[in-house]
């Protein structure tokens, strides 16, 4: 199996780099595992606290059984993908089936932090994007798709997203095999990486 790891800030365009290139795959031998689905279950907290945490902490993510769950893809195992909601930060009682393909894609925020994760992946991706760009990307998606308004994304923003960006994220760029600049919108880049996967899907 070819693991590709994906990171980069938040709004960097991971998401989009990762649908242009699993589009290309309409065979599905490109599966895709996002930490966004490994947020931990805040259902003891009420929402307002619930709201107040920092999710560009590391420790806010499930490492440990996203760790797991990589494993047993690479052992050729199913898999129950949580399911987590932006909207209620909560988990769902419902899981997601993923069966192992031939590649796999982990994408997130934070998924370069964790030493033993980058140990699984192949490839090391960061998604690089100035900061601007990322901040009006997120207070659009935020307010259409996360239910939040502007003063809660930019205090959010300047609060937890911004610090930990710099202390957390950013320098995992060091890991890094490849750095996209520009995200989704470098089809150069895209089409490099799918070509890669189109030459090693050859070979397994
Ligand atoms: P991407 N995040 C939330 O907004 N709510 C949650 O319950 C969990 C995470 C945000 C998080 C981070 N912080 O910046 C972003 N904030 O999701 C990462 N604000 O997601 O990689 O899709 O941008
Ligand atoms: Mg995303």
């Amino acid at each position: 199996m070819l693991v590709i790891g994906i990171a980069g800030g938040t709004g960097s365009g991971k998401t989009t780099v990762v649908k242009k290139i699993t589009e290309q795959f309409p065979k599905k031998e490109v599966a895709v595992l996002s930490h966004d689905s490994y947020y931990f279950d805040n259902s003891d907290l009420s929402l307002e606290e619930r709201r107040k945490k920092n999710f560009d902490h590391p420790d806010s993510i499930e490492f440990d059984l996203m760790i797991e769950h990589v494993k047993k893809l690479k052992r050729g195992e199913n898999i129950q993908e949580p399911i987590y909601s932006f909207i209620t930060c909560t988990r769902s009682k419902e899981t997601n089936l993923i069966k192992p393909q031939k590649v796999l894609i982990i994408e997130g925020i934070l998924c370069l932090t964790s030493k033993a994760l980058r140990n699984l992946m192949d490839i090391k991706v960061f998604v690089d994007c100035d900061s601007d760009i990322r901040l009006s990307r997120v207070i659009m998606r935020d307010i259409l798709e996360r239910g939040r308004n502007v003063k809660q994304v930019l205090t959010r923003y300047e609060k937890t997203v911004r610090p930990s960006h710099i202390q957390f994220i950013e320098p995992t760029k060091r890991f890094a095999d490849i750095i996209i600049p520009q995200g989704g919108m470098n089809q150069v880049a895209i089409n490099i990486l799918t070509n890669h996967i189109n030459q090693t899907l050859k070979t397994l």
